[in-house]
C-alpha cells in the first residue's frame, strides 16, 4: 500500500536565485552576526532589526531546493509518492508584469523534477497571481496539459483581495472545469499587534502555530460566505493544516450564519449550502496537525476519505544536529496510527490510497 505525501514544498533553483538577488522580504541572506549560515526569510516582518538572529527567518539548505534531497527524505521516512508544491509565498511578491512568464519558468522546472523520479513525483502548480485573471487562467489551462501537475497551491490572498473576490470567479471556473484541485496554504498570518509586543521573545510560535490556522480558517470562511461554493459546486479545495481551525469551528460559523439578521433579511441563509454539505462534498484536509485531537477533528467534519497525509518538509526538521528522522514527521504517522488504531483500512486510506484516488497518481 503506497504512502503518498501531498503537504512537501521545494524552491526550484531558478526561483532561489530569485529570493537570493532580493533585498526585501521574501529574500535569503547572510546576517554578519553568523555570516556561515544562509538564511530564508519568508513570512511578513520576519526581519525586523530588533529580531535576534536566531529567529530571522530559518537557516535554509539544500533540503530547500535539492530535488535529490527531498528522494532522500522520502526514503528515510518510508514515503513512496509526493506531490511537490512551491513554498510560500509562491509568486505573491512578483510585480504583475513578471508574474506571467515566472510561472511558466517554475512550473516547467517542477514539471522537469517530476519527470526525473517517475512514479515517485508529482506536483501541484503555482499560479501568476500577482498578474491579471486572464493571465492565471492561461497558466491554469497550460498545467492542465502537464504531465505531472495535480492542481494549484495559492495562498489567502486571491488576486490581492482575498478569496471571496468576485474577480477571482473565471479562475475558479477554469479551475473547475479542469478539475484541478486547490491546494489551499496560509503565509500572511494574522496583524503583528495580535502577537503583542513581547513577540520577538517566542521565535515563530505565535504565527506558525496559530496565525497560519486562523488566516486559513478565515479565507475559506470568507469563501462560504460569498458562496463560491454555490456557484462552482465542483470546485475542491484542500486545506493545509487539516482545515486550520475549521472542522473545530464549523458549527460555530454554522450558527452565526443561521443567527446573522443581516444575512436573513439579503435572502442568504436559505439559499446556500451549508457548511457541512461542503466539508464533505468539496473540501480534503490535509494530516498535517501533529495530534489525535485535531485529525479526530478533522476525521468527524470531512470524513476518513478526504484525509491525506502529509509532512511539511522541509519545514519543521528536528532541531539536534545528528538527529536522523523526523519528530515532526513521526507525530503525524503516529497520529495517524492512534486515530485509525481499530481500522487499518482507513489508515491506509488516510496514508496514501485516497491521494491515489483523488489525484489519480500513478504509484
Ligand atoms: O516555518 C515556516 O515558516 C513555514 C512556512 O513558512 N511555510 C510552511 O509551509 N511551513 C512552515
Amino acid at each position: 500500500m503506497p504512502i503518498v505525501d501531498i503537504h512537501t514544498h521545494i524552491y526550484p533553483p531558478a526561483f532561489i536565485e530569485l529570493l537570493r538577488s532580493r533585498t526585501t522580504v521574501p529574500y535569503i541572506r547572510n546576517f554578519p552576526d553568523a555570516p556561515e549560515s544562509s538564511r530564508l526569510i519568508i513570512l511578513p516582518g520576519e526581519d525586523d532589526p530588533s529580531t535576534p538572529s536566531t529567529s530571522r527567518g530559518r537557516p535554509i539548505g539544500p533540503e530547500y531546493y535539492d530535488i535529490t534531497q527531498k528522494i532522500a527524505f522520502m526514503d528515510m521516512h518510508k514515503i513512496d509518492t509526493s506531490v511537490i508544491s512551491l513554498a510560500n509565498p509562491w509568486l505573491d511578491f512578483l510585480p504583475p508584469e513578471e508574474a506571467g512568464e515566472a510561472a511558466r519558468r517554475i512550473n516547467d522546472d517542477v514539471d522537469g523534477l517530476c519527470a526525473k523520479f517517475p512514479g515517485r513525483l508529482y506536483a501541484f502548480g503555482t499560479l501568476p497571481l500577482s498578474g491579471s485573471a486572464e493571465t492565471v487562467v492561461k497558466e491554469i489551462e497550460r498545467l492542465a496539459g502537464m504531465k505531472y501537475m495535480r492542481g494549484v497551491i495559492m495562498g489567502t490572498s486571491g488576486l490581492g483581495n482575498g478569496l471571496d473576490d468576485p474577480a477571482l470567479d473565471p479562475i475558479y471556473a477554469a479551475l473547475e472545469k479542469h478539475r484541478q484541485l486547490i491546494f489551499l496554504h496560509p503565509h500572511y498570518g494574522l496583524p503583528a499587534s495580535v502577537y503583542g509586543p513581547r513577540a520577538n521573545e517566542y521565535g515563530h510560535v505565535l504565527p506558525l502555530a496559530l496565525g497560519f490556522p486562523l488566516e486559513t480558517t478565515i479565507a475559506v470562511t470568507r469563501m462560504l460566505l460569498c458562496g463560491v461554493w454555490d456557484r462552482f459546486t465542483n470546485l475542491k479545495v484542500l486545506l493545509a493544516h487539516s482545515g486550520g481551525t475549521l472542522p473545530f469551528l464549523a458549527g460555530r460559523i454554522e450558527s452565526c450564519i443561521k443567527h446573522d439578521g443581516h444575512l436573513k433579511k439579503e435572502g442568504k441563509i436559505e439559499s446556500r449550502r451549508d457548511i457541512w454539505d461542503i466539508l464533505k462534498t468539496n473540501i480534503y484536509l490535509d494530516a498535517v496537525i501533529y495530534s489525535e485531537v485535531g485529525l479526530k477533528a478533522a476525521l468527524d467534519a470531512s470524513g476518513a476519505d478526504r484525509l491525506l497525509f502529509g509532512t511539511d518538509h522541509p519545514f519543521f526538521p528536528p532541531l539536534e544536529e545528528d538527529a536522523q528522522e523526523w519528530h515532526s514527521v513521526n507525530a503525524n504517522y503516529r497520529a495517524i496510527s492512534k486515530t485509525f488504531k481499530s481500522d487499518q483500512e482507513a489508515a491506509q486510506a488516510v496514508l496514501g490510497t485516497n491521494a491515489v484516488r483523488i489525484l489519480n497518481l500513478h504509484t
